[in-house]
C-alpha cells in the first residue's frame, strides 16, 4: 500500500462526544476508586490518613482531593502489593527496571490485557496501520512492556507480525528486507542503529519497504524525528506510554493531524501539575504529566505522578484531548553551573549538524565542587577532518549562544559511542560515585 494512499478509519468509541466522554470518564473513575479503596489496603490506608473517600468524588475534578501516587509507592508495595485482584486473576507480569533498587512489578487479568491489545490495536491504526500490513516489532520482548504490548496490538489489529525483539541488528535487517514489513515498531534511539546497519550493507533505507515507524519508549527531538523521516522515507509517528498504566498505547500520533499524541481518555484520566509545587495547572500550560487507570482490574492507579512533562490541549481530529511530545522527564534535567538543561535541548542543535552523527552520549563530571558536561559524539562516515572540526566549533557555539553553557565536545571514532538495543542511555553521570 503506497503511503499517500493510507487512510486512516475510527471506531464509534474514538469518535465519542465531548459529553458522552465526560460522563464514561466520571463513572469509570468511580469505579476505580471504589476498586482501589475496596481491595488495595494501601490505598485504604492513605486516603483513610488523608481523609479522603471514594463518596467525595461525583464531578472529574474531584479527583485532584486524592493524593499523588508515585514510583516510589509501587516500590513500597514490591512485588504485588498493589494488586486489587487475587493472584489467581492474573494471568501476566511485567517489571520495569528502575536505576535504582527494586524494579516496579505490573499485573494484568485477562480483561487487562484484552483492553491493552485493544488500544494498541487502535493507536496502529491512528498511525495509518491496516489489517494485512507486515508490522515488524523490534521493542524488547520480556518484562519490558514495549515487545509483547506492541505484538498483541498488532495482532488485534490483524498485521501479519514478525516478533524480531531487540538486538542481533544484522539479524533485523535481513529480515527486514526478505520479508518486506512496512510497518516498525522500535525506539527511535534503535531505528538509528537499524539505519546504519542498512547503509553498512549498502542498502538504501528508502529502498526497503518500509512506510510507517512507531516509536517511543524515550524522549527524541523533533530533529531526531525528521532525520528518520528523511533517511528512510517513512512517516515516523510517536507512541508514548508507560508500564504503570499498561505500556505502549496511552497516546499515540496520528497519520492524518501530525504533531503531538491523542491521548486515549476513555481508558486514562490525564492532568497536568506544576512540576515544583504539584498544583493542577489549566490546559495549554506545561507541568508533569499526571494519569489515573480508567479501566484497569488488576492495578487500579490514582494519580500517578509520570515525571514526563507536556502538555495537554484539544486537537481538531478527536474530542479526547492531545498531549505535546514529551519534552523531558523532571528527572532528567541537568544543572549546569545553574543553569537548567534537558538532553533534548542539546539533540535538537546537535541534529542540525550536517557533519555529525545522530549517536551521542552527555557525560557529567565534577571537579572542585563545578559540574561540567562533555558531548561525545562521532562524525558520520566520509566527513573529513576540516569539517569534523568546523562542525565541533558550530556544536560548542550554538550551545553556549543557545543554552547558555560551555560545554567540551569529545570527537569518538566511528562505533565508538555504546550503541543502544533498546532504550539509549543519553546521559551519562559520573559524579555519582
Ligand atoms: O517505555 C512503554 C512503551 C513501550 C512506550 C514502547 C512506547 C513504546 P516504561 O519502560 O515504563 O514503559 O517507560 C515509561 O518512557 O514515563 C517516558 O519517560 C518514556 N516514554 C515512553 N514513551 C515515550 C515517548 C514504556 N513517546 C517512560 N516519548 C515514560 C518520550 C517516552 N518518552
Amino acid at each position: 500500500m503506497e503511503k499517500s494512499k493510507r487512510t486512516v478509519s475510527y471506531e464509534p468509541k474514538e469518535l465519542i462526544s465531548k459529553d458522552e466522554l465526560t460522563a464514561l470518564q466520571t463513572r469509570r473513575m468511580k469505579n476505580t476508586l471504589l476498586r482501589a479503596y475496596s481491595f488495595v489496603p494501601y490505598y485504604k490506608k492513605k486516603w483513610d490518613e488523608h481523609g479522603v473517600h471514594p463518596d467525595d468524588f461525583t464531578f472529574l475534578e474531584d479527583i485532584k482531593k486524592f493524593p499523588f501516587t508515585t514510583k516510589e509507592d509501587l516500590r513500597l508495595n514490591y512485588p504485588f502489593g498493589l494488586f486489587a485482584t487475587p493472584m489467581s486473576d492474573i494471568v501476566r507480569l511485567h517489571a520495569s527496571s528502575g536505576t535504582t533498587g527494586k524494579p516496579t512489578v505490573v499485573g494484568y487479568t485477562q480483561n487487562d490485557i484484552n483492553m491493552w491489545a485493544d488500544l494498541v490495536a487502535r493507536s496502529i491504526r491512528l498511525a495509518g496501520g491496516h489489517r494485512g500490513d507486515i508490522l515488524h516489532v523490534s521493542y524488547g520482548y520480556g518484562l519490558f512492556t514495549g515487545g509483547l504490548g506492541a505484538h498483541y496490538g498488532a495482532e488485534r489489529l490483524g498485521c501479519t507480525v514478525v516478533p524480531a525483539s531487540g538486538g542481533f541488528t544484522d539479524k533485523q535487517v535481513t529480515l527486514l528486507n526478505d520479508f518486506n514489513a512496512n510497518i516498525i515498531m522500535v525506539t527511535p534511539s534503535y531505528m538509528l542503529n537499524i539505519i546504519e546497519e542498512l547503509e553498512n550493507r549498502g542498502i538504501d533505507p528508502r529502498d526497503t519497504a518500509l512506510e510507517i515507524g512507531i516509536f517511543g519508549a524515550e524522549p527524541w527531538s523533533v530533529e531526531m524525528k525528521n532525520k528518520i523521516e528523511e533517511k528512510v522515507g517513512i512517516s515516523a509517528i510517536d507512541i508514548y506510554g508507560l508500564s504503570e498504566m499498561m505500556g505502549p498505547g496511552v497516546a499515540c500520533e496520528s497519520f492524518e493531524d501530525r504533531g503531538d499524541l491523542y491521548v486515549w481518555e476513555d481508558s486514562f484520566y490525564p492532568e497536568i501539575v506544576d512540576r515544583d509545587t504539584f498544583e493542577p495547572i489549566e490546559d495549554g500550560q506545561e507541568g508533569e504529566l499526571v494519569f489515573t487507570t480508567l479501566t484497569r482490574e488488576a492495578l487500579p492507579i490514582i494519580r500517578y505522578r509520570t515525571k514526563d512533562l507536556s502538555t495537554l490541549y484539544q486537537g481538531d481530529l478527536l474530542n479526547m484531548r492531545k498531549m505535546k511530545r514529551i519534552t523531558g522527564r523532571t528527572d532528567d534535567m541537568m544543572i549546569i553551573r545553574g543553569v537548567n538543561v534537558f538532553p533534548s535541548q542539546i539533540e535538537e542543535i546537535l541534529l542540525k549538524i550536517k557533519a555529525l552523527c545522530p549517536c551521542y552520549q552527555l557525560v557529567i563530571t565534577r571537579e572542585h565542587n563545578m559540574d561540567d558536561l562533555s558531548i561525545d559524539i562521532e562524525p558520520n562516515p566520509n566527513v573529513n577532518e576540516t569539517e569534523i572540526n568546523s562542525a565541533v566549533k558550530t556544536l560548542k557555539h550554538k550551545i553556549k549562544s543557545g543554552i547558555g553553557i560551555s560545554v567540551k565536545v569529545n570527537v569518538k571514532p566511528i562505533g565508538g559511542i555504546p550503541r543502544s538495543q533498546g532504550k539509549a542511555q543519553r546521559v551519562v553521570d559520573k559524579r555519582k560515585k
